[in-house]
């Protein structure tokens, strides 16, 4: 019997790293009818979108690029939130994404039918697809307290994550409040040009000292670039080496033990004043929640323009902020680091699968998916870096390279005329999360810390496994997991 070839036509939403993964794996499988669509003017999501002083990766930037594009060229060794734009949007380039890409094209419905998926932009844009990939990433939606009196403040207010690069922050008496990874970036930052830095921490964190300024060694980007197989297995050995992140995380060893001693000993050693280092010992375990790196967080909150609140924020006030023990902070200059909804994926988007069932209803008891990337109830729908995807534990890249091979193996099923439609079973993606609830008891994130980890529900939504089983799960689809016609 003649098998019938058919191209499948994609929709990718998203352009950040799961979204150029999936592209750039989707081409390399032969697949060339896809469009992605990016609500931001370019590509590279957090990266596009985060701009504020003192942003860095706090993962090794060798180690957080895509395996397909060694970057021998980083100019530190967590390089500035600039340089992994532009390394991203060099990426596209070569890769020759622009041409499948709209910018501007914020994705507010998909609904599935008989004849597949309709896609609808912000601007009333319909595509039609036959398969669509959600690569709409973890940290998208920022999040903004509520405090009272906030919108009678006279001075300036801004987000992190909405940074307005027209501000003026020298000189001026500034309130960061929160202390994640970017609260402690941005106090990094602005501290030394400030006229006073007031860093409000509601609850304290470990951080973990790195070498976050520290240029790339001389010659190491000649060197590299000369000799590309070296650069390959520089990257081999680092993602090799970063199992150990995903050893002490997930297993309540003596290395983790060991680990969290140093980290402990680290703030003795750079903190010698006795009410500062109280202040900033927080009440759990090192690594519980997203461990915050920094090389130079001390110093700046040591100096004599700075200062760590942790009483609790009362109100705002048209001049500053007032705390719980009554004071009043002078205030001209107002950050939110507050970070992200986290679980938001694909929403608020109209998402709508088989017989019209909502993304809504079908995660009203949180987001689940199976293998991170399979839905029950939406067919050829994927998602890339879903829920449970190893945020805290193994390169991104890799992990949205892996799921983007295995959605691929379906697509190669559709081309060859095997499948029409693939759909995960109820029945799997119970049996998959159970494994994950069971195998999160023993995690450093389920020790007892709030933490954007954490869902409504007070699940931990990461992966709790290891990178070879990571690999193992999602290198080949059963089908005895899927409804398939
Ligand atoms: P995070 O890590 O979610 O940190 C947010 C911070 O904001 C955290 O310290 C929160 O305190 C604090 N926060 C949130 N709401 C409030 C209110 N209402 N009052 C006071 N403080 C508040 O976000 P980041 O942007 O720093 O980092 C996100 C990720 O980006 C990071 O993990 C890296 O992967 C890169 P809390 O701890 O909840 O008491």
């Amino acid at each position: 019997m003649a098998t019938v070839k058919r191209t499948p036509k994609v929709v990718i939403i998203g352009a950040g790293v799961a979204g150029i993964t999936t592209a750039v794996t989707l081409q390399k499988a032969g697949f060339h009818d896809f469009l992605v669509l990016e609500k931001g003017g370019d590509v590279g999501g957090v990266w596009y979108w985060n701009h504020y002083p003192g942003l860095t990766c706090d993962v090794p930037s060798s180690l957080y690029q895509f395996s397909f594009a060694p970057n021998p060229d980083w100019s530190h060794i967590f390089a500035p939130g600039s340089e992994i734009q532009r390394y991203m949007s060099d990426v596209a380039d070569k890769f020759n994404l622009r041409a499948h890409t709209r910018f501007d094209a914020e994705v507010v419905a998909a609904n599935y039918t008989e004849s597949g998926w309709h896609v609808t932009t912000a601007d009333g844009t319909e595509y039609n697809a036959d398969f669509v990939i959600a690569a709409t990433g973890v940290l998208h939606h920022p999040s903004m307290p509520d405090i009272e009196g906030l919108e009678s403040f006279e001075g300036d207010v801004v987000h992190t994550a909405r940074w307005d690069d027209s501000l003026n922050t020298r000189g001026r008496r500034i309130a960061v409040i929160g202390t994640g990874s970017t609260g402690v970036q941005v106090v990094s930052a602005l501290q030394r040009e400030a006229a006073r830095i007031t860093h409000f921490v509601r609850t304290a964190q470990w951080v973990v000292w790195a070498p976050t300024g520290m240029p790339q060694l001389p010659l190491t980007g000649a060197v590299l670039r000369r000799l590309p197989r070296v650069n390959r297995a520089v990257y081999d050995t680092l993602l090799w080496g970063s199992g150990f992140l995903a050893d002490i995380t997930t297993k309540p060893t003596w290395r983790r033990r060991a680990v969290q001693g140093a980290v402990r000993a680290s703030l003795r050693v750079q903190v010698r004043d006795r009410e500062l280092r109280e202040q900033l010992t927080p009440d759990y375990e090192p690594f519980c929640k997203r461990q915050v790196v920094s090389g130079s967080y001390y110093r700046a909150i040591r100096a004599s323009n700075a200062e760590l609140v942790n009483s609790k924020i009362e109100r705002i006030t048209p001049t500053g902020i007032v705390t719980a023990d009554g004071r009043h902070h002078d205030v001209d200059l107002l950050i939110f680091a507050t970070g992200f909804k986290a679980h938001n994926y694909m929403r608020p988007m109209n998402l709508r699968g088989r017989d019209g069932l909502s993304i809504d209803d079908a995660w009203d008891k949180g987001p689940r998916a199976y293998c991170m990337s399979a839905i029950p109830g939406f067919p050829n729908f994927f998602t890339v870096l879903g829920p449970n995807s190893p945020t805290a534990s193994i390169s991104l890249q890799y992990s949205s390279e892996v799921t983007a091979r295995y959605i691929a193996r379906w697509l190669e099923r559709f081309r060859d005329g095997e499948i029409s439609t693939v759909e995960v079973t109820e029945e799997a993606t119970t049996r998959f999360n159970d494994g994950v609830a069971d195998a999160l008891g023993p995690t450093v994130w389920n020790t007892g810390c709030n933490s954007w980890y954490l869902t409504e529900g007070g699940t931990v939504d990461l992966w709790p496994y290891d990178r070879a089983t990571l690999t193992r799960m999602l290198s080949k689809p059963d089908d005895r997991d899927y409804h398939l016609t």
